[in-house]
């Protein structure tokens, strides 16, 4: 039953230290050490990684950093790097780390250097790129290509997705990018809504290229176009397919040619450095895409070699830990004050979540401590006005991590400064509170001083770039997959499988069969038999 991990001696050390420091407020820590902003910041790659306003002193850090040497992360973090097969339920190697590998590097997989073919579907997607980009590529009737149609789901939207909207400043305003992944038809039926199926070029981006929803979509985008275009030759101009299964993608009749393949050593949701990118490196050009990879890259390097103390990604993981098993937090929220990464929240939460949603160690024994916690965010000041309210007097302990770029890509008037402001005033106002003493002071009625009175002592870090370029976004998705490696070598389960997502794809096929057919018997439960017969009978 036991895992090992609570007999660890650094996390005995924890538990003892955990019972001297959890009444201990934020304030406390501050007043007794004027250095303490400077002591807890990190300051590497053009990141301000202010981590002071957080529960913990030096004995904290020294013995989290204990807990992550017992763990083997310094070695392990290696491991991964090196090609290897750390995913051990799937026998595979876990590299989207070589996706971004500079031209000329070496990593090794089954003995072969993968590196060169890394660069030649970069190479490929380059040239479709810009042929997309420069109106070269026509399609079937000889129109420009207009529209840009993403369908995928889960690693094969979110990414893509988050980083369009991300890096919309930089992206070719001529071109419409839409994206489906839901097998609701109207995900489908909207994205085509107005648009000229001649100027239209669809994206099937399945690494599998047999999940239901994507081929579903896939073939009713096709039935779309064939439906204007009435060829099947129309087909071949109108698809391409990002995938690692080229005959499902022939099948579908798509020509391989247009086919951009990644490997199996590339998780979902770790693949938007992947051919998966292809929609992002259309919108921003290849030169935008380039600078992408790189502040990706700098960051896997940040995070290969650093020593654990002043590692941006493992203090991260630490800190996680800390309030997750030691103060028995549920959540980790993201805030960041950038409009651009309103979709960043979403995609952390399947990163984070698919991957530490685990309960079995690699040995194949139950934990008996909590592992990944639920990532939730919004940005601000948007959440200010909504959920902060519960974050700052609710009852539940709920660490956060703000984002904030010190210049604007759209600067208008004060709109950055104020912005900013609160950005900052939230996380004060979060960590130090608002006595009895200093709300009397401002004259509040007395019945109403115990409502507008805040405990402070409310964890928070905050990261400051100077603006959103595609180097530092991809420095910050980089930061976020290596704390997340770092919590799965903490809590001993595999980062890198997903067996509950492909329970779904198993189940729905079951029940589409017994929907689709009137007379097939139905043996489930007796609610799940009476939700499928009262669908049945209104078809
Ligand atoms: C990601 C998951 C999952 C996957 C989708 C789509 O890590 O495995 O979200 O990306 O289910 O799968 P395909 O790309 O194979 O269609």
């Amino acid at each position: 039953m036991n895992a090992g991990l609570k007999n660890l001696e650094s996390w005995k050390n924890l538990e003892k230290h955990f019972g001297e420091i959890k009444n201990v407020h934020i304030k406390t820590l501050f007043s007794g050490d004027r250095n303490r902003a400077k002591r807890f910041t990190l300051n590497k790659l053009g990141i301000y990684f202010d981590f002071s306003r957080h529960r913990i002193n030096e004995k904290t850090l020294d013995l989290l950093l204990m807990l992550a040497e017992e763990r083997g992360v310094e070695k392990r973090r290696l491991e991964m790097f090196d090609g290897g097969k750390i995913n051990i339920t799937e026998h595979r190697a876990v590299l989207h780390t070589a996706l971004r590998a500079p031209k000329g590097s070496e990593i090794f997989v089954d003995g072969k250097n993968i590196v060169p073919e890394v660069h030649d579907v970069l190479h490929k997607m380059s040239a479709f790129a810009d042929k997309i980009r420069n109106g070269q590529w026509k399609g079937f009737s000889g129109k420009t290509i207009k529209n840009i149609i993403n369908i995928g789901i889960g690693g094969s939207d979110l990414g893509p997705v988050m980083a369009y909207e991300a890096l919309r400043y930089y992206s070719d305003r001529s071109l419409n990018f839409r994206f489906v992944s839901n097998v609701d038809g109207s995900d489908l039926a909207e994205a085509v809504n107005g648009i000229d199926a001649e100027e239209t070029l669809f994206i099937v981006a399945s690494k599998t290229f047999t999940t239901l929803e994507t081929m579903t979509n896939a073939n009713s985008a096709r039935s779309w176009i064939l439906s204007k275009l009435d060829d099947n030759e129309a087909v071949a101009k109108h698809f391409v397919a990002l995938s690692t299964n080229a005959a499902e993608v022939s099948k579908f009749g798509i020509d391989t040619k247009n086919m951009f393949g990644f490997w199996d050593w590339v998780g979902g949701r770790y693949s938007m450095t992947s051919a998966i990118g292809l929609s992002t490196m259309i919108a921003i050009g290849p030169e935008n895409y380039s600078q992408l990879l790189h502040g990706f890259h700098q960051m896997d390097e940040h995070f290969r070699k650093t020593p654990l103390r002043k590692n941006i990604p493992v203090i991260m993981a630490l800190l996680g830990v800390w309030y997750n098993n030691f103060f028995n937090a549920e959540t980790q929220a993201v805030y960041p004050y950038e409009n651009y990464l309103k979709r960043f929240p979403a995609y952390l939460q399947q990163l984070t979540m698919e991957s530490n949603g685990k309960q079995t160690t690699l040995k194949g024994q139950k934990v008996d401590y909590q592992t990944g916690a639920i990532f939730w965010g919004e940005p601000g000041t948007n959440g200010q006005h909504s959920f902060y309210q519960l974050v700052h007097q609710g009852t539940k302990l709920i660490p956060v991590d703000f984002i904030g770029f010190k210049k604007s890509l759209n600067p208008l008037s004060s709109h950055q400064d104020y912005l900013i402001a609160n950005m900052l005033a939230q996380g004060e106002a979060l960590a130090f509170g608002k006595t009895d003493e200093e709300v009397r002071a401002e004259g509040v009625a007395p019945e109403l001083i115990p409502h507008k009175v805040f405990d402070g002592n409310r964890p928070s870090s905050t990261f400051f770039l100077d603006v959103l370029t595609p180097a530092n976004l991809g420095k910050l998705v980089a930061m976020y997959e290596h704390c997340v490696y770092v919590q799965s070598l903490i809590w001993d389960i595999n980062a890198f499988d997903q067996w509950g997502v492909e329970l779904g794809k198993v189940l729905a096929k079951n029940i589409i069969h017994e929907i689709e057919d009137a007379n097939a018997s139905l043996n489930h439960d007796s609610s799940t038999n009476a939700l499928i017969d009262l669908y049945r009978s209104s078809k």
